[in-house]
């Protein structure tokens, strides 16, 4: 059986707040386990790949200009069902709502800016998980 990965990105705001090491220990205190680890200054072009999905949407552009305000940490984490593992630990992407408990929950707040500043992302399927882990590690 291949082990099952996911893509984590913690966002600008996240690294800007020193809360790197936070994040990543609670995704190993559940339990699973970083295969790779890195911190990247973005490019437009890498961020409208990752974001193709939202295109067109409102918050496409403020989202893509939040992702390019800092620097980025990407991490491959492993392990069995670890891309719901991931999202469920993430939370919901409001994180004024978010529940208690989870990183968004925990950490995050409407700070009333044009995109939901949310700390992390995960990838949402096993498709999504191998297209951004390209992107992001051999690209
Ligand atoms: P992610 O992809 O980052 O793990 O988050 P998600 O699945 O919970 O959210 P998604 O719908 O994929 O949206 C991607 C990111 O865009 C920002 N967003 N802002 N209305 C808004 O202000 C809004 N909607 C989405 C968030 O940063 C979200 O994580
Ligand atoms: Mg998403």
């Amino acid at each position: 059986m291949t082990t099952e990965r996911t893509l984590v990105l913690i966002k600008p705001d996240g690294v800007a707040r020193n809360l790197t090491g936070a994040i990543l220990a609670r995704i190993e205190a559940k339990g699973y386990t970083l295969a790779e680890l890195k911190k990247v200054d973005a490019s437009r072009e890498l961020l409208e790949q990752h974001y193709e999905e939202h295109a067109g949407k409102p918050f496409y552009e403020p989202l893509v200009e939040f992702m390019l305000s800092g620097p980025v940490v990407a991490a491959i984490f492993e392990g069995h069902r670890v891309i719901e593992g991931f999202r469920s630990l993430a939370g919901t992407t409001d994180p004024t709502t978010a529940a208690p408990g989870t990183i968004r929950g925990d950490f995050g707040r409407d700070w009333g800016l044009k995109v939901q500043q949310n700390l992390v992302h995960g990838s949402d399927s096993t498709e999504s998980a191998e297209r951004e882990i390209k992107i992001w590690f051999q690209g």
